[in-house]
């Protein structure tokens, strides 16, 4: 793609923005940055893009910076009732996702992960393997680094492992990976994507460029979405199989045995199934794979306190994440709330509500929470974080766990979610500390 001197105008100056507009400026376009807030962070932001000779527009989006340029570039969290991507549609503008930019300049084969849950494990096993085993990786997208920026930076990386969101692979066009990943899909962001069968959709969508030199592997596959040119393996009731020669002759006999074992979870045979097309001994690194449980604010244990369990799951930001973390503990004093994405909380089913023993709600989605747990336990309003860990510690019992696991996204009260499992972190700790 050639977009020396063509006028391209960046929507939103987030992560992806800021990497964007750099890429862009590197290779030869005229670039303009457009962000509908002003803060602190964004004037920053806005002047190092001055320094690059980047003009950026803040508190506003206005038509002018949209209506004679060649080509919109727009971050994930922009949804298309924007205005500028209402402007670019009724001005047959060109609009390209960050992804898919970054895409266009690069030659490097991409292994990319999506899926509801999971996707920042999977895509972190398969990165630090493959660092082990000595092959030169790099891990970004949805995990908090812009693929523009890995681009931009011009790293000589064998693989790009690109973890991606429905909101990324909404303005996707020409992109495929190498190697498609896609996990369990359940409901989530219903209050970007129309529904279910869209959001599902927008997931599949990473295979629709594929031909049969790339893989797709997909847990639970939903036959009518997949892509009959690619290479496929499949990962179901437990099982791994694929109609490939190559995968059954070289990979299915040898790694049979782990593959069949009911103990090891389906991610955890996604990322075997990764790593045995690109490493010859898997075998070498089981363990590693195994036992992986590494991540910030995902079901991390940050103290406990007189026997009093706290654990941080901020990560949680729908109800499938949150119904694993309730069927992981038992007696549970349960901390949730914040924005809900249109989810149904009914969906959490009554065996595990039955293990919660107090009910914590906060945010904009307190009501709709309480509303389902109402008829199993006490249920109390906190205004913050802090409030809600000491009312829980004051209730609990030796022995229980007070678990932090919101099934919303954080954008109601916090910044993000690493902002939110951090203030329950310091809240825990000064309650430990007094
Ligand atoms: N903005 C506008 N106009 C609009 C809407 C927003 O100018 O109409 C501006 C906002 O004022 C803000 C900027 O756009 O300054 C934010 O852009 P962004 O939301 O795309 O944020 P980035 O910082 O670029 O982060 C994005 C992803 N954010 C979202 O998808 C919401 C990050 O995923 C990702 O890590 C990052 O790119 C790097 O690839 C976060 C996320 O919440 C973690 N993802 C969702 C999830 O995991 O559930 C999908």
């Amino acid at each position: 793609m050639n977009l020396e001197n063509k006028k391209v105008t960046v929507i939103g100056l987030g992560k992806s923005g800021l990497a964007a507009a750099k890429l862009l400026k590197k290779m030869g376009a005229k670039v303009r940055v457009t962000d509908i807030n002003k803060d602190f962070d964004l004037d920053k932001k806005a002047q190092k893009l001055h320094n690059l000779g980047i003009n950026v527009e803040l508190g506003k989006h206005s038509f002018n910076i949209v209506k004679d340029c060649d080509l919109l570039i727009v971050s994930p969290g922009v949804s298309d009732d924007s205005k500028p991507l209402i402007w670019a549609k009724e001005n047959n503008i060109p609009v390209m996702g960050e992804i898919e930019l970054g895409y266009r300049y690069s030659q490097i084969p991409i292994i990319a992960v999506t899926g509801t849950n999971g996707k920042t494990t999977v895509s972190t096993i398969i990165n630090n393997i493959l660092d082990k085993a000595g092959i030169n990786s790099v891990l970004c997208g949805n995990i908090g680094i812009p693929l523009t920026e890995v681009i931009e930076k011009d790293n000589k990386f064998s693989f790009i492992i690109l973890e991606i969101s429905s909101f990324q692979l909404e303005r996707v066009s020409a992109f495929k990976p190498f190697i498609g990943v896609l996990l369990e899909v359940d409901a989530d962001h219903l209050d970007r994507h129309k529904d279910i069968y869209s959001y599902k959709s927008l997931k599949y969508r990473l295979f629709s460029k594929q031909t049969k030199k790339d893989w797709q592997i997909i847990v639970n596959p939903d036959y009518k979405f997949v892509n009959k040119q690619s290479r496929t393996v499949f990962i179901k009731d437990k099982k791994v199989f694929s109609e490939d020669e190559f995968f059954n002759n070289n990979i299915s006999l040898k790694y049979e045995k782990v593959f069949s074992d009911a103990s090891i979870d389906l991610n955890r045979k996604v990322v075997l199934v990764v790593l045995s097309l690109i490493i010859d001994d898997v075998f070498k690194y089981f363990d590693d794979v195994k036992d992986f449980s590494n991540l910030e604010h995902r079901l991390k244990l940050v103290a406990k306190i007189n026997n009093v369990s706290f654990i941080n799951d901020s990560k949680s930001t729908n109800i499938s994440s949150g119904k694993w973390a309730l069927d992981k503990y038992d007696n549970i004093l349960l901390i949730a709330g914040g924005r809900n994405k249109k989810l149904d909380f009914n969906n959490i089913p009554e065996g595990l509500k039955n293990k919660v023993k107090h009910l914590f709600v906060m945010g904009e989605s307190s009501d709709d929470i309480k509303k389902v747990f109402l008829s199993v336990c006490p249920v109390h309003h906190v205004n913050d974080l802090k409030q809600a860990v000491e009312e829980s510690y004051k209730m609990a019992n030796a022995g229980d766990t007070v678990l932090f696991s919101p099934m919303c996204s954080s954008f109601d009260m916090f910044r993000n979610y690493e902002e939110r499992g951090e203030i329950f972190k310091q809240a825990v700790m000064h309650l430990k500390l007094n």
